[in-house]
């Protein structure tokens, strides 16, 4: 059994939002085309307290995209972005929720950053994405969504140290690429750890 697993596909991460991926709206289309190929599909949702440790206003005299010690993890600063109940952090209004079976919210810690849709970036808690695949008899999970330098990557190397077959549909993914081709590593080092990196066309 394959799942569809959507990260991030949140107004934030759209041009215009306050986490703009490039690009980040033309993935839409895409999804919507690959979601009635599957039987079981969830969303993760990067949902934020105000006062998460994440973005940048929350450390006086930084700014976002700079880099930090977190409680000995390295911690990217954002902007805020995907705050729990607003605007920024509902789904993209193009994209079809409805066949979403269920939703995954991930960074509700305001301690701790958690790119993955499986366990926060310090593997401390889960969020009971891959239990839940598990009781369902899911043994293979393709990924799409945003973005692929952070989030998505993350997912897909978690889920592949979970024990899942893991399928990356590289167009339908997009990445923030602070630096140039950040999106071209995320790739390679995904496909290194066993990721296979398709197409839409051949799901
Ligand atoms: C993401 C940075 C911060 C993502 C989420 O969805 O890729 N990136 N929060
Ligand atoms: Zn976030």
């Amino acid at each position: 059994m394959t799942a569809l697993v959507l990260v991030d596909i949140q107004n934030d991460f759209l041009p215009g939002g306050a986490l703009a991926v490039p690009e980040g709206d033309q993935i839409i289309p895409i999804v919507n085309s690959l979601l009635p190929r599957f039987e079981l599909i969830v969303a993760t949702q990067d949902w934020h307290p105000p006062g998460h440790a994440s973005f940048a206003a929350n450390h006086p005299g930084r700014k976002p995209y700079e880099q930090i010690d977190l409680d000995g993890l390295p911690q990217t600063l954002w902007p805020v972005h995907c705050v729990q109940n607003t605007g920024g952090a509902l789904f993209a209004p193009g994209l079809d929720t409805r066949r979403v079976d269920r939703v995954f919210p991930k960074g509700t810690d305001p301690r701790i950053d958690s790119y993955s849709g499986l366990f926060d970036n310090g593997h401390r808690q889960s969020t009971g994405l891959a239990e839940w695949l598990r009781e369902r008899g899911v043994s293979d999970i393709d990924v799409v969504g945003l973005a692929t330098d952070y989030c998505v990557k993350f997912t897909a190397l978690d889920a592949v140290q979970e024990g899942f077959r893991v399928h990356l549909i590289e167009d339908a993914c997009r990445g923030v690429n602070l630096a140039p081709d950040d999106t071209g590593r995320a790739l390679d080092q995904m496909r290194q750890a066993g990721v296979r990196v398709i197409r839409s066309g051949s799901v």
